[in-house]
């Protein structure tokens, strides 16, 4: 299997001879932005699981990152068409923007993508906002997408990959105008049952969206299952249950699992630099002045992430059992996140209530319950973080995968951790050897952390052995994924309608038009 994204160039090239590679996402892997100096430029790398993990093979393999120019001096550092190479030290691929508007980003993605796609991908129907003006910008913005992808493969053989729930109608409109290409898309976070689904007006032209791709990828089987019964049911799609696919209007898309992960080494790396152990020290005298265990969280301020439910575990816990007053320490490491959207002021606020109320009500003169950090820390505070913190818990109420546990456990140098991991993360399918919790169940969730602290050390050890045995890393998934989408690609290029038949049909957004999206192909 990869280590190394190096290793994955030989294998993208024979998949996929003489085609470029390009990614396609709205998040971007660098954002420049204006320096203290005047008229000085500087380039960041947005925290993200995703962009992290896609930029050292875009690196290895060369070609183009198509996504929005988040930056406040994104347009100053494009040439005139609208790209620049990255990364600024070594420049090895094109990052090609896509400029979004004031009312883009408020309709297309605080709209569209996370005030409705998100809530209800993640069960929350009750959070959901219908607009209609946010499902025609939905609809606009992708079609933006799309006319920079052709504009840049004009002429070109490529292979496409989008990435995730802003962009579920791209590749219709990019399969449309160029047949002949190959796409494949990743949807990072839950695929709901049908029952949830369909409660989206827009959900059959969702689907045909989606269905336009050579390979569809999730996280987990029953999210390519929920994703199959919806393609039949809602789209129309012929559905072939053992082979995993769905054909729609000639055209025939693979469904498949892919279990995204981490950069191991990285964390393994920052965990064990030079100097951590004094880090960790002074981490110790800092939170936990007067010993005992520390325990970790690492989230987004999300509603998906169960913040309050894993609050409500811990005053459990030091109410029940006092003995754990001062001598078990919690770090919660929240990242404010879609902080216009109502729904997640409201949660930081609850989120800052409680945290207040609980560390008055069990706090004493020189002992804190809970730390609430709410900033982005760089990767190698959160490794050694990770490294110092006796327990992890993520008490997600709906999660794709979660990388946070798979970045613990990479991290645990020492070993000596234990992983508390909600039933309700994707990763709870892989991480069998983890203490899976039901964040619902905050008595239990209490019962399961004093379990982790009065574990015996050499059980803990050869638990954490075993999951650090059975982590795969990311380079693992984009095999996995490179694997499927060539046999796909093969697949479908045998199949292939002549060029023409579609591509007509699709001027002016075709089925995607304004007033269309009201009623439901079924
Ligand atoms: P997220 O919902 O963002 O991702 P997660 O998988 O936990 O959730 O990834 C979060 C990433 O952000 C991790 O790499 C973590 O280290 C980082 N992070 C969190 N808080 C941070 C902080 N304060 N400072 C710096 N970094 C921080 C979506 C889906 C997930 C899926 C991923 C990848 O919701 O289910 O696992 O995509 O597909």
């Amino acid at each position: 299997m990869p280590t190394d994204p190096k290793d994955l160039g030989p294998l993208f090239r024979e998949m996929f001879p003489d085609r470029r590679f390009v990614v396609v996402s709205n998040r971007e892997p660098y954002e420049h932005k204006w320096s203290q100096e005047v008229g000085e430029m500087e380039v960041r790398r947005p925290a993200g699981g995703l962009t992290s993990a896609l930029d050292p093979l875009l690196q290895a393999l060369g070609g183009m990152w198509v996504a929005w120019g988040s930056g406040e001096a994104d347009a100053a550092a494009v040439d005139s068409h609208h790209r620049v190479q990255v990364p600024p030290e070594n420049p090895s691929y094109t990052l090609r923007r896509v400029w979004l508007t004031h009312h883009d980003i408020h309709r297309y993605y605080l709209g569209f993508s996370n005030q409705f796609l998100w809530p209800l991908c993640h069960l929350r129907p009750d959070l959901t906002r219908v607009r209609s003006r946010y499902w025609e910008r939905y609809r606009r913005v992708n079609r933006r997408f799309a006319d920079a992808v052709l504009e840049e493969v004009q002429g070109k053989d490529a292979a496409i990959w989008f990435q995730d729930y802003h962009l579920a109608l791209a590749p219709l409109l990019v399969r449309a105008r160029r047949p002949d290409l190959t796409l494949a898309h990743f949807w990072h976070i839950p695929f709901p049952p049908i029952d949830i689904f369909r409660l989206a007006p827009q959900a059959g032209y969702l689907l045909r969206g989606m269905l336009a791709n050579d390979l569809m990828g999730f996280h987990l089987p029953i999210f390519a299952d929920n994703f199959l019964r919806c393609a039949k049911r809602l789209a129309g799609a012929e559905v072939d249950w053992e082979a995993r696919t769905a054909t729609l209007d000639g055209h025939t898309c693979q469904v498949g699992a892919f279990p995204i992960s981490i950069d191991i080494d990285q964390f393994r790396q920052a965990a064990q630099a030079d100097g951590v152990e004094e880090q960790m020290q002074r981490i110790r005298q800092r939170y936990a002045p007067k010993g005992g265990a520390i325990g970790i969280g690492v989230d987004r301020m999300d509603y998906s992430k169960g913040l309050p439910e894993k609050f409500k575990a811990l005053e459990f816990l030091w109410d029940r059992y006092p003995e754990y007053r001062e001598r078990f320490t919690f770090i919660q490491v929240a990242v404010p996140s879609r902080s216009d959207i109502e729904a997640y002021d409201d949660l930081s606020q609850k989120v800052d209530n409680q945290v207040r109320e609980i560390n008055e009500r069990f706090g004493t003169g020189d002992w804190r319950p809970i730390h609430l950090i709410k900033q982005s820390l760089p990767v190698d505070r959160l490794a050694i973080l990770y490294r110092t913190a006796d327990v992890c818990m993520i008490s997600s109420l709906q999660d794709g995968m979660n990388l946070v546990a798979k970045e613990y456990v990479a991290s645990q140098i020492d070993g000596n951790g234990v992983l508390l991991l909600s039933l309700f993360a994707g990763a709870a399918e892989e991480m069998t050897e983890a203490t899976h919790i039901n964040p619902y169940d905050p008595e239990g969730c209490a019962l399961r952390i004093r379990d982790a602290l009065t574990l015996p050390a050499e059980l803990r050890k050869a638990g954490m052995r075993r999951q650090q045995e059975a982590l795969t890393g990311i380079y693992d998934w984009m095999d996995d994924l490179f694997h499927a989408w060539g046999g796909a690609a093969a697949g479908s290029a045998a199949a292939r309608p002549p060029r023409a038949a579609s591509g007509d049909d699709f001027e002016n957004d075709g089925p995607f038009a304004a007033g269309a999206w009201a009623s439901e192909r079924t």
